[in-house]
């Protein structure tokens, strides 16, 4: 492979490194070997040229003034932010002697690592951190806190995280848009849909518990009450079977336990939905009767609806619904949540879990760090933090930060800014972007998987979470082949999968010529899922074994106290997650953080629109500004964006946020707090 950081002015190809289900090819303009421009590969076939506004001003954070270049020391209280530039030298032995102490004084379960997608691609997120962690015997994390719950349950029906193929939604006539922003997450499934609309009619319904840029561009808005979607869900079937909509056929060659379906559903009459959701009674029957009509019909079901208490059960519930309908035989039919199975690589050879000696190792959830920093007996002494930022993202943001604060918590930070989190640690570590890397990605949405190439050389010391990895091994004195494999080696061996029948097709050699390579869907059968008998299963002995109802059953959000709201913080336009929130061009175009309070509310609270308002529980508070109006029912607030508290703004949404885990997989539950909302 000829490498393409011998020239320094050109046009390559690239593929957007995000945590977003679009994974875009992009072409990456350089001029004297930097980056001057980033824009859509024309010729991708699903993403086709566009991308969205975060990434077209990629420039201006890959070149951002405060990027790290050097690694840091901190000298100053913890939090202070007061850090000194140091040479990776120093950084490294640092790390290492306070780690060898650690684990002759506490053990290796002392240390954490806690990461997440902040670059999606596969050595870097979970590769050679993987295999260096498992070495060292560190404490596990359980990375739960994006989709967990929401697949846990859709696997329970469909057996895998398989749905329709985007590229096929071209043709459907029907899309429910339900939970899912797709306009600023998901904007390729979004283009589609309006393409479908122009060229055959086809209609786009949000189900959502905010009219926002997605809601706005629907042909019909649903609003409902949050965490409230499974008993719409379940009188959606009721109504099909008693007016005869369902597809027996399908029913009886695809699917276990229709007839339990059936007489389980009656007790979800339209009334009874109707009071639970909000959704009035003659929306629910014309809702069912669009869907139970139209074929081809896609849900597309977000990954909102999900950051519930009951989360999982919701996602496992609508997943039942292409089922009744036979939706899933048309082409551009059936549910798309996540298509990542068509896309699974050789894990075990990337991750080497085998390198873990003690298989009892204690594993914590990611979602419940600030009770792991403050409360957990052994304690945690240190923690490496890379791809993530918990002070921002993660729940009990107080809990969390009091945790960074200990005094004898060593914390590690690798990243391309001083994020949040960063202020708290002892030692930071400046990270190479994605442009900077070889890689390969797998897209959750398409079936395409992309390779990166390094076009840029690595921005001022920085280094590559891999090369870092290897690094600290070698400092650790590990010996391990395994920790010594190159970016090459480790992909080769990812791509070496036989395993996975969609993928067969696909190895490193094919990829450098091709640059993306679509799995092969036409291995997939209906009639041979992973579920346990292979079939859909409406009926799930399986979910009885692990202490849940056979059959799809609404159960409600947990009580969160008695506060009057339920507080919905979810991410905005122009951010993606925490990143780009600290960078001054997307900021721009985001304005300000907002809280959306209904108008009949905020009447009674006497808050007008633009107004400063106090939104507080048990776990913490925030002031934002207020925008009041129709976009969310009664007795719901919703604010959009994970902006970090700033001087004079006290904007961090997850101070509110619980850390209670959903009902399947450890999953997080940011949408299931309750919070009071005062004027200032
Ligand atoms: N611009 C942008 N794009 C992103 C991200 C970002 O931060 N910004 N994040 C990326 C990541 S990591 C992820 S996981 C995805 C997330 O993207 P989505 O899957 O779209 O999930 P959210 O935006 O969290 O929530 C989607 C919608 O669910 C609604 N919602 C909340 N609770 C309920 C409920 O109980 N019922 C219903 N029906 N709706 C509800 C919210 O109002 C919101 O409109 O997006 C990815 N793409
Ligand atoms: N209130 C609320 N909280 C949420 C959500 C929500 O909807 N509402 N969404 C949740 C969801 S779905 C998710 S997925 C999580 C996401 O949480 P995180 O994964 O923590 O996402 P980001 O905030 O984007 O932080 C990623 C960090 O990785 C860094 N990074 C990027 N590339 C690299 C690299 O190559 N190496 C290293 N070492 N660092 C890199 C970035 O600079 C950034 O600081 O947030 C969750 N938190
Ligand atoms: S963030 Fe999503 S939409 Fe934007 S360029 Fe990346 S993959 Fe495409
Ligand atoms: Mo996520």
């Amino acid at each position: 492979m000829q490498s393409l950081l011998t020239k320094k002015d050109g046009v390559f190809p690239s593929v957007c490194s995000l945590d977003c289900p679009d994974q875009c090819g992009l072409l990456v303009h350089k001029k004297d070997g930097k980056i001057v421009k980033v824009e859509g590969e024309p010729n991708h076939p699903v993403t086709q040229g566009n991308i969205c506004n975060k990434v077209r001003n990629m420039t201006e954070r890959l070149y951002d003034s405060n990027r790290l270049s050097t690694p840091l020391k901190r000298v100053g209280p913890k939090g202070a932010g007061a850090f000194a530039p140091i040479s990776w030298n120093e950084a490294i032995e640092t790390i290492v002697l306070k780690w060898k102490q650690l684990i002759d004084k506490h053990g290796p379960e002392s240390i954490l690592p806690y990461s997440f997608y902040g670059n999606m691609g596969n050595l870097t997120a979970e590769g050679m951190d993987r295999r260096f962690f498992h070495r060292l015997g560190a404490s596990q994390l359980d990375r739960a806190i994006c989709s967990v719950a929401g697949s846990t349950g859709y696997n329970y029906t469909m057996g895998a995280n398989v749905g329709c193929d985007p590229e096929e939604t071209t043709e459907t006539k029907l899309f429910l848009m339900w939970g899912i922003n797709a306009v600023s997450t998901n904007m390729h499934q979004m283009t589609i849909a309006q393409k479908a609309r122009k060229q055959n009619g086809a209609k786009i319904i949000v189900i959502d518990v905010h009219k926002n840029q997605t809601g706005r561009m629907a042909d019909w808005f649903v609003p409902i009450r949050p965490g409230t979607d499974g008993a719409l869900a379940l009188g959606m079937m009721h109504i099909l079977f008693t007016e005869q909509m369902v597809n027996r056929e399908f029913l009886e060659d695809y699917t276990v336990g229709y007839a339990e379906l059936e007489e389980h559903v009656r007790q979800y009459d339209p009334e009874t939905v109707s009071t639970i959701t909000g959704v009035p009674v003659k929306d629910i029957y014309t809702l069912t009767r669009m869907y139970g009509t139209t074929s081809p019909s896609l849900i597309r079901i977000g990954n909102g609806l999900q950051h519930h208490d009951n989360g999982g059960m919701i996602v496992r519930t609508i997943a039942c619904l292409p089922a009744l309908t036979g939706a899933w035989l048309a082409r551009g039919g059936g549910a798309l949540k996540s298509n990542s199975s068509f896309l699974d690589y050789n894990t075990t050879s990337l991750q080497r879990p085998d390198l873990l000696v003690n298989k009892q190792t204690r594993k914590f959830n990611m979602n419940q760090l600030g009770k792991v920093l403050v409360e957990t007996d052994p304690p945690v002494y240190s923690l490496f933090v890379y791809g993530s930022n918990p002070a921002i993202v993660a729940p009990e943001s107080n809990k969390v930060r009091q945790g960074l604060e200990r005094d004898d918590l060593f914390t590690v930070v690798h990243d391309l800014f001083l994020t949040e989190t960063a202020q708290f640690a002892d030692i930071v570590l400046p990270a190479t972007s994605a442009f900077e890397n070889l890689d390969f990605y797998t897209s959750y949405w398409h079936h395409y998987v992309h390779l990166q190439q390094p076009v840029i050389e690595p921005y001022g010391q920085s280094k590559s979470n891999t090369d870092l990895f290897r690094l600290l091994a070698e400092a650790m004195g590990f010996e391990d082949d395994a920790l010594k494999n190159s970016d090459d080696e480790l992909i080769r061996q990812a791509l070496d999968h036989s395993a996975n029948p969609y993928f067969k097709h696909v190895n490193y050699d094919s990829l450098v010529k091709e640059q993306y390579m679509k799995a092969d869907r036409t291995k997939f059968s209906l009639k041979k899922l992973k579920t346990p008998s292979g079939k859909i299963e409406l009926y799930s002995k399986q979910m009885v074994k692990k202490g849940y109802p056979a059959l799809p059953t609404y159960t409600p959000l947990v009580d969160d106290g008695d506060f009057p709201f339920l507080f919905i913080p979810g991410p905005n336009h122009n951010f993606l997650n925490s990143t780009f929130s600290n960078n001054e061009k997307h900021q721009k175009l985001e304005k300000s953080a907002k809280v959306h309070l209904n108008q009949e509310d905020a009447t009674k609270l006497g808050i007008e629109d633009g107004e400063l308002v106090r939104i507080w529980n048990e776990r913490g508070e925030c002031e934002i500004i207020a925008s009041v109006g129709e976009n969310v029912l009664s007795g719901v607030v919703v604010s959009q964006g994970l902006w970090a508290d700033m001087p004079g703004k006290k904007q961090l949404v997850n101070a509110l946020a619980p850390d209670r885990l959903a009902d399947m997989g450890g999953g997080a539950t940011f949408f299931s707090g309750r919070v009071n909302v005062e004027k200032i």
